[in-house]
């Protein structure tokens, strides 16, 4: 069954007879097009793709599965036009991509259809991955691994905390990632204890906690992984708070498995840290799913924390202790569910603490 196929069974199941995805990343998942500024109207039985002059080339080779339209006079003037040529009176629309200025928008131009609004309708499907899918990731985490070994031998003190992290992006696209993930955390000494410290002009100082937090889009698809070192031996303190993380780590890693909710992996880890006194010190959630996106279903927190994860989803397992003032530790692994556990896709090193 094509992508396709699998949202119009979906669309079916909910009574939906028509939707207009306008979000980016689903347009990409749905019709394999990675350009932006496009839609796809979908009815019970029909798929248009509808873009403009500049990507007609491009979709030509990318788009399967739906009739390409290019438009002439706007992307939702054409989309309200199909809509009417194909007499579809109620069509979806992604609530969490259109804004309230859009919304208006096509409430004018889609006078004869009833727009409803829809969530996560495509966000689900994207949840299970397909060996395509999980082929991708692995290269993208691949650079990551790849980034993280070279920068055991390239980051010293003294350098400043962006000048790391522009030599991570570099090394990262010189091995065939598109751009990273977000933007690098590179996070020594006290900054190490804010769990985003984006790399700023600190230089890294003898002895500081490390923390980097950074990945890749490669073709598409992302990568996510957190290792913590120090820079020239640190104190005991760090050791007992590294070696605390790792536990929730590999914890989490031996009880994901399908059939697990989101809620029961999160109050894992914050269980582990927390009864060794620390549980202050670690306040956000386990993980979160990657795929196209960096933050996608299934999380570990919100509506997802009482979904059992299935096979095929990936998720991250990241957990960690920041202190004010002295430092902070995490350390994060791309999760892929097998039938009966998980394989751990990240394979940078972290069983004890790296002292550079
Ligand atoms: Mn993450």
């Amino acid at each position: 069954m094509t992508r396709l196929e699998k949202l119009q069974q979906k669309m079916a199941a909910q009574e939906l007879p028509a939707i207009l995805v306008t979000a980016p990343k689903n347009v990409t998942y749905l019709s394999g097009f990675t350009g932006d500024e496009s839609a796809l109207l979908i009815s019970a039985d029909a798929g248009w793709f509808i873009t403009d002059s500049r990507y007609t080339a491009q979709a030509a080779v990318q788009v399967k599965d739906f009739t390409i339209v290019c438009h002439q006079h706007g992307l939702y003037q054409e989309a309200a036009a199909l809509a009417d040529r194909g007499a579809l009176t109620t069509v979806g629309i992604e609530a969490d991509d259109i804004n309230v200025a859009t919304f208006q928008r096509l409430t004018q131009l889609f006078s004869h259809s009833e727009l409803v609004p829809t969530t996560g309708l495509i966000e689900q499907l994207r949840e299970v991955k397909d060996a395509a899918e999980i082929a991708l990731l692995r290269q993208a985490i691949q650079i990551t691994d790849d980034c993280f070994d070279y920068l055991l031998g390239y980051v010293e003190a003294g350098m400043t905390e962006l000048q790391v992290a522009t030599e991570m992006e570099y090394f990262m696209r010189q091995h065939g990632a598109s751009g990273s993930s977000f933007a690098t955390i590179v996070a020594s000494g006290f900054r190490s204890a804010w769990p985003h410290g984006v790399a700023s002009t600190k230089k890294i100082e003898p002895h500081e906690l490390v923390t980097f937090d950074f990945g890749c889009y490669f073709q598409g698809y992302t990568s996510d992984i957190t290792r913590t070192v120090a820079v020239g031996e640190p104190t005991d303190k760090a050791y007992e708070i590294y070696d605390l993380v790792l536990q929730a780590n590999q914890a989490v890693i031996a009880a994901t498995k399908p059939g697990v909710t989101g809620g029961e992996i999160n109050d894992l880890a914050h269980g582990l840290i927390g009864a060794a006194g620390y549980g202050p010190n670690f306040g956000h959630g386990t993980g979160h799913g990657i795929g196209l996106d960096i933050h996608e279903g299934p999380g570990a927190w919100g509506i997802y924390q009482k979904q059992p994860l299935v096979a095929g989803n990936v998720v991250t397992d990241e957990p960690g202790i920041y202190i004010e003032d002295f430092g902070g530790v995490r350390i994060e692994d791309d999760l892929l569910v097998t039938a009966n556990g998980c394989e751990v896709l990240t394979k940078a090193p972290k069983e004890a603490l790296i002292v550079l």
